[in-house]
């Protein structure tokens, strides 16, 4: 069966999704985070990136959230996305992301800002200089070198590439043996800092040595799997989650260059990743919420103009083919877009970014039916996505016109 697309106001009507960003869920789009305190009571202000991709940023925010400290956020543009505020750089001069303003002082360097915050508000179950965390701080360090010596290193040779990979499966071991020293999935007893510390690296580990070098993180260790799964029972952690895509094309350019290995396994992850299918990936592991398809329709109405416009292709051509993909997704009938419109649509699908957008699943759903909808009129793919910048996702473009 196939179907005429749907208009605006007709799609309108098939998502009641929305969420209370002062007081609900972790989420990405919030500028007040409240818990049930009054405004009277933010002491705190994050300035974190506008992509909330930014590992360092990941690590202060899921802290605050954890510990429901009253905070504000202010978002800023990092270097490879756009230029950075000169407000900002008025405060930061360096420009460097996260910063917090702490009873009217910056603070700066996320494990100073935790610091910062764990003398004001208390620890988060351990604290950061306790003589259980420093040795475990120390080791997610030494995994974030492996990491980088694996993949942004250009192998001159197989048996360099394998050397690598050897020193960096050496120290997951050693990850793997602390996260066994409690019989709990956390790396001590309770859940606290730790964990934190270790979520944002971990994540973008798990999704770059899948694609770039065809290694499942999650799947060979199971130490590791159960950290991750414990982490997804957190709403805290699956507010700042993001999915693979997002990750590995954000990575390059702030790497400096991640490198393929060209082995059999990477080029299909690769292509699975790029292509999909994108539901299976290892990439998150709780169900699928019932409301996803209707966080992507809501996300993608609200930004409907800037998308539209930002898009290569014509306007009102572009329009057409997304809301056939939006028409696709909330009624499962194919529904054929306008024909020269594959390679446009499959420009937004390299472009919804987890979780500035929306959420995990809601991106994998959109994905889904930009693809199955692109398909319908063509193999067409657009230009590849740079690698030394990501100035096509300049936030500029989607500041409100
Ligand atoms: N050691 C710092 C590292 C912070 C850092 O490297 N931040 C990067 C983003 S991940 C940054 O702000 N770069 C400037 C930019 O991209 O605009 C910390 O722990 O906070």
């Amino acid at each position: 069966m196939t179907t005429a697309p749907l208009s605006w106001q007709e799609l309108e009507t098939l998502t009641n999704y929305q969420i209370d960003t002062v007081n609900g869920p972790t989420n990405s789009r919030a500028t007040l985070r409240l818990f049930g305190h009054s405004e009277s009571d933010v002491r705190v202000t994050l300035y974190r990136d506008n992509h909330a991709w930014c590992p360092y940023c990941q690590k202060v925010w899921l802290w605050l959230e954890e510990k429901q400290i009253p905070y504000r956020i202010e978002k800023v543009t990092m270097f490879c996305y756009g230029d950075k505020e000169s407000w900002y750089k008025r405060k930061v001069p360096s420009g460097m992301l996260p910063a917090i303003e702490l009873s009217g002082r910056i603070i700066k360097e996320s494990d100073d800002i935790l610091l910062a915050l764990e003398k004001v508000f208390g620890a988060l179950n351990q604290g950061m200089e306790d003589r259980t965390v420093l040795p475990l701080r120390q080791l997610e360090r030494l995994l974030f070198r492996a990491w980088c010596g694996w993949l942004c290193t250009r192998a001159v040779s197989s048996q360099q590439e394998q050397r690598n990979r050897e020193q960096f499966i050496e120290v997951v071991a050693k990850v793997e043996d602390a996260l066994g020293r409690t019989p709990g999935p956390y790396f001590l007893s309770d859940f606290g800092t730790v964990d934190v510390i270790f979520t944002p690296y971990v994540e973008r580990m798990n999704a770059s040595l899948y694609y770039y070098k065809g290694y499942s993180l999650r799947e060979e260790n199971p130490r590791f799997n159960a950290w991750f799964a414990a982490m997804e029972s957190r709403p805290t952690y699956c507010g700042t989650q993001s999915d693979f895509h997002t990750h590995v094309h954000d990575l390059p350019p702030q790497m400096g260059g991640c490198w393929e290995n060209g082995e059999t396994q990477m080029l299909l992850n690769k292509a699975r990743v790029d292509n999909g299918p994108w539901f299976g990936l290892p990439d998150v592991t709780y169900p699928e919420p019932e409301n996803s398809r209707m966080e992507a329709l809501q996300r993608t109405i609200k930004h409907r103009i800037n998308i539209i416009r930002v898009n290569p292709a014509d306007n009102q051509l572009f329009d057409q083919a997304l809301r056939c993909a939006l028409t696709y997704m909330m009624t499962g009938e194919d529904c054929i877009p306008p024909s020269g419109s594959d390679v446009a649509l499959r420009y937004l699908r390299d472009r919804i970014n987890v979780p500035r957008d929306m959420s995990i699943y809601a991106a994998k759903r959109l994905r889904e039916s930009l693809e199955k909808t692109a398909s319908l009129v063509g193999n067409g793919q657009p230009a590849p996505i740079p690698t030394n910048h990501r100035r096509d996702q300049d936030p500029s473009n989607f500041a409100r016109k």
